[in-house]
């Protein structure tokens, strides 16, 4: 399979990158199209943020802001940041690097598709800009894309916008089932000998689970997407009211994917921040089969709790309650991988590298983002906090953890396996602490208004009274400074960046000292991978083993003094049935 795109065979140039199946080179493909996507979310918070503190100026580089540029810059932002950031960064990027190197074979299972899989999403990339360019602009209708808002341009005023938001997130969405067939088959089928299901690394078994709660809830929004686009463009009334439909069909069909989707971008942060962890805290990972147990519950249960975004929807208020309760239960094993995490840590030989600190900081803010969603989901609170700032606030100290620490945890740490270059640690922590103090004061202020009662996706608050107080006005003014800075940190991470490509310190196969596969690799490790296959002998974690010269035992390292017996039973075979072989506790 993965060997008929042989060297000979590929094209040369600038295609090479273009046409490359290469899992490595997708990787990059997904992760700079990714970061590109970011600038432009990023550049759309600038300009609706300013307009927050100082409405109706001018502001620099785009201008004034009506009511419904604001619109379209929020939903926009959203979305961006959702489905062209957050997923092909942690999903797609890491998967794509990660997953054949640190299972121990040459590529994916299906590198066509797999290339297949980024221009698919490339496209919608492509096809989500192109719209802030046609007449009438951008959707303004906001990520979620209520109806009747959505269905009908007399609403939304962006008749063309929104139908090109709405292909363009279908297209992402076949993007990510192309890619995660990959992701699970090669898991599961290219594993190198020796490695059984639990010496896997946790990350891959993240990525893994989170390819499959993807594909199990996506199926009926895509289904109600295009009941969506006929509403549009052939005038049905599935979700129109005014044309027989039911508006709050759309919502549930929106929420049954759309609180998966949490925790399909939530678990492979997750996965990276464990890795990070283990090798920068010299500890094996605390528990390491109940973090996969639980992520697989938490899965589950994600698929019952998505009421919880429409309680002041007119739902039955006996289904408000049941929801309230499965939410409260979801928490539990949120919780429990945070505690766990915290476990890993104790006792261990801390490093505070760049990318401990951003795993670090993970657990801290995401923290917060768990414990005032808890007022969310009890309805009685919610009914008073809904759609205000208290929300945004709440979700941006999830979205954010994932999203942006956890992948400026993920970059810094395989940075060097990437590229094969140390990035600038002095640089790198110039860049954690203005990054990470910013968010809090962009944010911490949004919590204090949303309570006061400001509510989302309004473009201006001196038209309301209540709202147009001058505290209230100090706050906001804070965030969009917070903000600033923010924008202004990250010039820093993009020059060390840029500057360690080429300058950083020579990093070696395996810098950091870690024990997964990938650090078998040269690094930057050549198309194939390995100059010779690996044989897994031992689980992923293996820091701080007694009797040994060294912290860590690598998985490809055959029995040391220890005197174990290398695990060879199945050697060419793939992995053994980890059943047959019950791991003995270790
Ligand atoms: C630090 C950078 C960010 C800032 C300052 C920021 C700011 C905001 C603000 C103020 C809103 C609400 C506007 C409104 O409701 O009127 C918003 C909406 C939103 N943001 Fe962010 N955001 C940032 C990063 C992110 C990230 C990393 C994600 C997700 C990965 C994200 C996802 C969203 C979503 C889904 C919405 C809702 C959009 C909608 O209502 O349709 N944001 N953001
Ligand atoms: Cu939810």
């Amino acid at each position: 399979m993965s060997h008929e795109h042989a060297a000979a065979h590929e094209p040369s140039g600038l295609l090479k990158y273009v046409w490359s199946t290469d899992h490595k080179m997708i990787a990059f493909q997904y992760l700079f199209t990714g970061m590109a996507m970011a600038l432009i979310g990023g550049f759309t918070v600038y300009v609706f943020r300013m307009q927050l503190a100082f409405p109706g100026e001018a502001v620099p580089l785009f201008g004034r802001v009506s009511a419904s540029s604001y619109n379209a810059l929020v939903t926009s932002h959203g979305s961006i940041m959702i489905f062209w950031v957050a997923m092909p960064v942690l999903i797609a990027a890491f998967g794509n690097y990660l997953i054949p190197l640190m299972v121990g074979c040459d590529d994916m299972a299906f590198p066509k598709v797999n290339r297949l899989s980024f221009q698919i999403f490339f496209l919608s990339a492509v096809l989500l800009t192109a719209s802030f360019f046609v007449p009438g602009g951008a959707f303004g209708g906001a990520w979620t894309a209520y109806p009747p808002l959505s269905t009908s341009g007399v609403y939304n005023q962006t008749p063309i916008g929104a139908t090109m938001w709405l292909v363009a997130v279908a297209l992402e969405f076949v993007a990510f089932l192309l890619g995660g067939i990959n992701f699970i088959t090669t898991t599961m089928n290219s594993r190198a000998p020796g490695m059984r299901m639990f010496d896997i690394p946790i990350v891959v078994w993240m990525i893994v689970i989170a390819s499959v709660l993807f594909m199990a809830s996506v199926g009926p929004l895509v289904a109600g997407a295009v009941m969506l686009l006929f509403d549009q463009v052939i005038g049905t009334g599935f979700y129109d009211p005014a044309r027989g439909g039911d508006p709050v069909l759309w919502q549930h069909l929106f929420w049954f994917f759309g609180h998966p989707e949490v925790y399909v971008v939530l678990l492979p942060a997750m996965g990276i921040v464990a890795e990070v962890m283990a090798v920068h805290a010299r500890k094996r990972l605390f528990a390491y089969r109940t973090i996969v147990y639980t992520a697989v519950a938490t899965s589950i249960i994600s698929f019952f709790v998505w009421a919880h975004h429409q309680f002041v929807a007119g739902i039955d208020p006996r289904m408000a309650s049941l929801f309230s309760v499965t939410t409260l239960i979801i928490s539990i094993p949120v919780a429990e991988m945070v505690f766990v995490y915290i476990a890993t840590l104790y006792g261990g030989a801390i490093s505070l590298t760049t990318p401990m600190l951003w795993a670090l900081a993970f657990l801290v803010e995401f923290l917060w983002g768990g414990v005032t969603g808890i007022f969310l989901g009890a309805a009685g609170s919610d009914i008073y906090f809904h759609d205000t700032y208290f929300v945004t606030a709440h979700f941006h100290y999830t979205f954010f953890p994932i999203a942006f620490i956890a992948g400026f945890a993920g970059i810094t740490h395989w940075f060097p396996k990437m590229f094969g270059r140390m990035m600038d640690e002095r640089l790198g922590k110039i860049h954690f602490w203005g990054t990470i103090i910013s968010f809090n004061l962009i944010f911490l202020p949004l919590f204090i208004t949303g309570a006061a009662g400001d509510h989302r996706r309004i473009f201006d608050y001196s038209g309301f009274p209540d709202l147009n107080l001058p505290y209230l006005q100090n706050l906001r003014i804070m965030a969009t400074y917070a903000l600033l800075a923010m924008i202004a940190f990250q010039v820093v991470f993009f020059y060390n960046f840029a500057r360690s490509l080429r300058g950083g310190a020579v990093a070696g196969a395996n810098p950091w000292k870690a024990t997964t596969l990938e650090w078998l690799a040269a690094s930057p490790p050549p198309h194939g991978n390995f100059p010779v296959m690996p044989t897994v002998y031992r689980g992923p974690y293996e820091y701080g083993v007694p009797d040994r010269a060294d912290d860590f035992w690598p998985q490809y390292e055959p029995a040391g003094p220890a005197g174990q017996e290398p695990r060879l039973g199945a050697a060419g075979h793939g992995p053994a049935p980890s059943g047959a072989m019950a791991a003995p506790e270790r």
